[in-house]
């Protein structure tokens, strides 16, 4: 089923010419209601007039993170603090937090938005939603709620932590929807399996999981440890929130609304489009915003994008798993390093917990590398020939995928921090000198 038939199977020509006319428009009220807009597009030289087509956008001036921090708190808004309806702010890990401001009208796109992912997992008004991403300035809880609300479902707004209890009522309200970061959905499952409720006796069949990248291998795992399929729901503050896309039932993309969220993948060096098809750095541009409207955001998120129509009927642009961001790269004895492929590779083994922690440093100007795991109690052994094969074979492992061989670390079972929102997956003490 899907929320809204007309736009998720559009023909490729007719969204051109709806996303013609909405960039023309977006364009228009930006220019003129927001002095951040106009002065960056007099700086380019571009006036509204010059937008004429949706391949027009390439004229439009990028817009960066580093721009909401310097106009804190409202200097991007376009529209007067009497339209704007809610706040939501990312506090990031430096720096100010950037603030986001939305009218009525941008609430109940964001709300449709996050209806057409829950129809597209196949959810309906009969389910029930556990909404266990954080309440608040983060616009997990918030967006996910309003999504359920639109479809028709019953919302239990848990938000997170407080994890005992979230089983107990995931079991007592018979919750079939889970909403909630993928590193959350495994610690609640960890706390399924380690309490006296048996996972049959739980109704969850759906899990919309986002917020942080993961990755297939995850998914597998999720999917087994909860009985449920495990499908993404991407988004950013910037744009809304949850929901910018979600996957089908195909699970094989995650499909983007560009009806709203305009999508273009650049070369973040030379910020040229890349080939379709190719990896780069996703770009959005808010086709229907009214309070913050993003002309050409950079999200720093690195993917690429498959135009194909997909099985599920659907003809919205399918956006492939995310690698990480840019600033989550690591270079380690000049290697390029995402903590997504270190995941990819520990979930493919069976001894391991789903678990890791990395810790890059520099001694002796060298860069070292650890990466820190927990074994299964089904492989602990006193054995030293057993652990150190095992670490070996991790080792080696990481070494064919990623083209580096850390140092395994095999620590204490349930040492390895767990996380009730986002996972923070590294500690690179280089930054500290
Ligand atoms: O994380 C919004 C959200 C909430 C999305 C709940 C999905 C579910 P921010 O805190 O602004 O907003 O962080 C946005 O998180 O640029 C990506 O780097 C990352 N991210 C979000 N969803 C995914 C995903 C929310 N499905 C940043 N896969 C984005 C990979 C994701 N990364």
């Amino acid at each position: 089923m899907m929320w809204n038939e007309t736009v998720e199977t559009m023909n490729r020509e007719d969204m051109r010419k709806l996303q013609s006319y909405r960039l023309k428009r977006v364009v228009e009220h930006a220019y003129h209601n927001s002095t951040f807009y106009r002065r960056k597009m007099q700086e380019m030289d571009v006036t509204p007039n010059d937008i004429q087509t949706i391949d027009d956008i390439v004229k439009l001036p990028f817009t960066v993170k580093q721009d909401l921090r310097d106009n804190y708190p409202f200097g991007l808004m376009a529209a007067p603090m009497s339209e704007i309806v809610r706040l939501h702010a990312s506090s990031g890990t430096t720096g100010k937090p950037i603030v986001v401001g939305s009218t009525r009208k941008d609430l109940s796109i964001w709300a449709e938005a996050v209806a057409r992912c829950l129809y597209a997992y196949g959810a309906t008004k009969n389910d029930i939603a556990q909404v266990s991403y954080g309440y608040g300035l983060f616009t997990g809880g918030l967006g996910a709620h309003a999504g359920v609300e639109t479809i028709g479902g019953t919302v239990i707004p848990m938000s997170s932590g407080n994890t005992e209890k979230q089983i107990q009522l995931m079991h007592d309200f018979g919750a079939n929807i889970l909403c909630c970061t993928p590193s959350y959905a495994l610690f609640l499952a960890e706390t399924i399996h380690a309490s006296n409720i048996p996972l049959k006796e739980f109704k969850l069949r759906i899990g919309a999981f986002g917020a942080e990248p993961w990755t297939d291998n995850m998914r597998k795992e999720l999917e087994e440890k909860l009985n449920i399929k495990a499908y993404d729901i991407y988004g950013l503050t910037e744009i809304c929130g949850p929901g910018v896309g979600g996957e089908c039932e195909c699970q094989n993309g995650t499909h983007l609304w560009e009806d709203h969220f305009f999508p273009e993948i650049v070369d973040p060096v030379t910020l040229q489009p890349v080939a379709p098809g190719e990896q780069g750095e996703l770009v959005f541009t808010t086709l229907t915003k009214e309070g913050m409207p993003m002309l050409r955001y950079r999200t720093r998120d690195l993917t690429s994008l498959n135009y194909d129509k997909c099985p599920c009927g659907r003809t919205a642009v399918r956006m492939n798993r995310i690698l990480g961001r840019s600033d989550d790269m690591l270079i380690i004895r000049g290697v390029n390093v995402f903590p997504s492929q270190v995941e990819s590779v520990i979930l493919e083994l069976p001894e391991f917990e789903p678990h890791y922690f990395i810790i890059v440093d520099r001694v002796n100007n060298t860069d070292t590398f650890q990466v820190q795991v927990e074994l299964r109690p089904e492989y602990y052994s006193d054995e030293m020939n057993k652990v150190l094969a095992l670490k070996k074979k991790i080792a080696t492992r990481m070494q064919s995928v990623i083209g580096i061989q850390p140092e395994i670390r095999i620590v204490e079972p349930r040492s390895i921090e767990r996380s009730m929102g986002k996972a923070k997956h590294v500690q690179d003490n280089r930054k500290l000198y």
